[in-house]
């Protein structure tokens, strides 16, 4: 075996954030860059000499050389399997379940998911542990230290691996196996899912449209909605997964799905359009004529997750960051179980899935998974809304008008500030800090603060502690604002405002979002002083 070990010299920048360490592709392109960050995971583990590794990506550029690094660092570190992803594709959910169906030790997902892709985009690396899960921050502490020291990966003389062909390859003391990418996952599906019940919707004339755009989930969606679903053809758009995804930003919401908004809030509209991320565990659902809120979502799947065999018995909880709405609360609240609320990040619901606490986790930022993996999961979603909706023979816009009779409506808006100079979203973030002792009880208009503070997640599972996790204004009657930054970015800082307003069930619950948070928007601004801070009069995007 032609182990070797080479000399590097270490980076400052390896501090992975929310979701992994992600960065320019020109940044990882280094010499010794990529090597380091991974060369940095393996250092901070114990006990996988003789495991498995699963690896696979996106497909984003660059996905294949690192992919190809990874297979060679792996084997010259000592796992004896690695298994990749054909063509060096799998989603993260799906490398999420086949961690956890082949006993693997962990993964490694390249990846900047909904973050634009190409010669001069974003690329990423993340670690997930054995549970599926990405890597609890005492993990990624451990990483980021290492690679701040590190001075030597290992590495082996080995000609590339076909990426393309099914079958076994020999590389030092390893065997990789490359396999087919959808099949285990499309399995799992259907233990989860009434397959029958959604074909017999979908042979009964009801309309999809899924936009994979250029990403990932195009030969998942395309496998399980067209030839096991028996949806036409043409039913998964943009389904070929491309490097730089077509020069889009492979983001499911408002403003980068904008087109197939238009076309689901047009006359001849399919009855349910979703889309779906760079890395595939994203959602965006829309009825037609009718936008489901992420948080919403959450809260519609939870309410009528019963529907689909696989939660049949029922939730033991539900999870969702702090940011999401409080949609999810009302739910749990009415069917008496437990809700817990997480800093934001997969990688805190991880504990509370695998304690058996939670059974359906989610996030606003269009994110929404179970216990079926450690990862949110996009076509996931996906079916189990097209299961509700095939149980209970009504619209996506009766079930929602039906959710909000029940529960109430949290109007919710998320509101993006991109590209802020960092010291000055720094400064933001630290004058909104300092005055939240004075806040309890002041009012602005006729907004009264019930409280304030600086969200700390307390981990019932293991008791970590994880603070500074964004800010929180909460007022009386249930309306929230919360400011945070962003920890995915690549360049310079994006603040993100999350505003709600609760209106309770027999209120007026049939306005435009924008009209009912007027007020809570005007708070926001004079709470944190965004335009004098940044110097913008508005945000980048909204969703
Ligand atoms: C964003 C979202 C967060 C999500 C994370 C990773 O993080 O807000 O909810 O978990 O992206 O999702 P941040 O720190 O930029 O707000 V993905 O689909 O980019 O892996
Ligand atoms: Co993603």
């Amino acid at each position: 075996m032609n182990i070797r070990e080479v000399a590097t010299k270490s980076f400052d920048d390896q501090k992975p954030g929310t979701s992994g360490l992600r960065k320019k592709v020109p940044v990882f392109q280094q010499p010794g860059y990529a090597e380091n960050f991974i060369q940095s995971i393996f250092d901070a583990l114990d006990g996988f000499a003789g495991t498995t590794l699963v690896i696979g990506g996106d497909g984003r550029f660059y996905n294949r050389e690192v992919i190809q690094t990874a297979i060679r660092m792996a084997a010259a570190n000592g796992f004896t399997t690695i298994i990749v992803g054909r063509g060096g594709i799998l989603s993260t959910p799906a490398a999420s379940h086949m961690i956890r169906h082949y006993g693997a030790f962990g993964g490694i997902i390249l990846s900047a998911s909904h973050n634009p892709g190409g010669p001069t985009e974003d690329f990423g690396i993340k670690y997930n542990i054995s549970n599926g899960g990405p890597a609890p921050e005492k993990i990624t502490d451990a990483i980021y230290a290492r690679s701040k020291t590190i001075d030597r990966y290992l590495t082996i003389e080995t000609p590339d691996i076909d990426l393309d062909q099914d079958g076994e390859t020999q590389v030092g003391d390893a065997v990789v196996r490359i396999i087919d990418p959808v099949a285990d996952y499309a399995a799992l599906m259907e233990t989860l899912f009434d397959f029958e019940a959604i074909r017999a919707l979908i042979g009964g004339g009801f309309r999809i449209a899924f936009d994979a755009m250029s990403a990932v989930t195009g030969p998942y969606a395309t496998e399980i909605l067209e030839r096991r679903l028996g949806a036409p053809a043409g039913t998964v758009r943009n389904g070929t997964p491309l490097p730089d995804f077509g020069g889009h930003h492979p983001d499911p919401n408002l403003v980068h799905a904008k087109d197939l908004y238009d076309e689901m809030m047009s006359a001849d509209a399919p009855d349910f359009g979703a889309a779906s991320d760079g890395d595939g565990d994203r959602n965006l659902i829309i009825g037609k004529g009718i936008f489901v809120t992420p948080s919403d979502s959450l809260a519609m799947l939870a309410a009528n997750a019963h529907f689909a065999p696989g939660y049949a018995k029922g939730l033991a909880g539900i999870a969702r960051s702090m940011p999401t709405s409080c949609a999810a609360d009302r739910v749990a609240e009415q069917l008496g179980l437990p809700l817990f609320e997480t800093p934001t990040g997969w990688k805190f619901f991880g504990n509370l899935l695998d304690a058996g606490k939670a059974t359906i986790c989610g996030e606003e930022s269009a994110g929404t998974g179970s216990d079926h993996v450690r990862e949110k999961d996009g076509l996931w979603a996906v079916l189990l809304w097209l299961n509700i909706l095939a149980a209970r023979g009504e619209s996506v816009h009766a079930i929602a008008e039906a959710h909000w009779r029940r529960f109430g409506r949290n109007y919710y808006a998320r509101h993006d500030y991109e590209g802020v100079d960092s010291a000055r979203a720094d400064a933001l973030m630290a004058d909104l800090r300092n005055h939240l002792p004075t806040l309890r009880g002041t009012a602005i208009g006729a907004l009264r603060i019930e409280a304030a503070d600086d969200f700390a997640y307390h981990d019932p599972i293991d008791g970590s502690e994880s603070r500074n996790q964004g800010i929180r204004i909460l007022f009386e009657g249930g309306s929230r604002i919360v400011f945070r930054l962003s920890g995915t970015g690549t360049s310079g800082a994006t603040i993100r405002v999350y505003i709600e307003r609760y209106e309770p069930a027999d209120g007026d619950l049939g306005r435009e979002t924008g009209d009912a948070i007027a007020d809570l928007i005007v708070a926001a601004e004079e709470l944190a002083g965004i335009a004098r801070h940044t110097g913008r009069a508005k945000p980048d995007v909204i969703t």
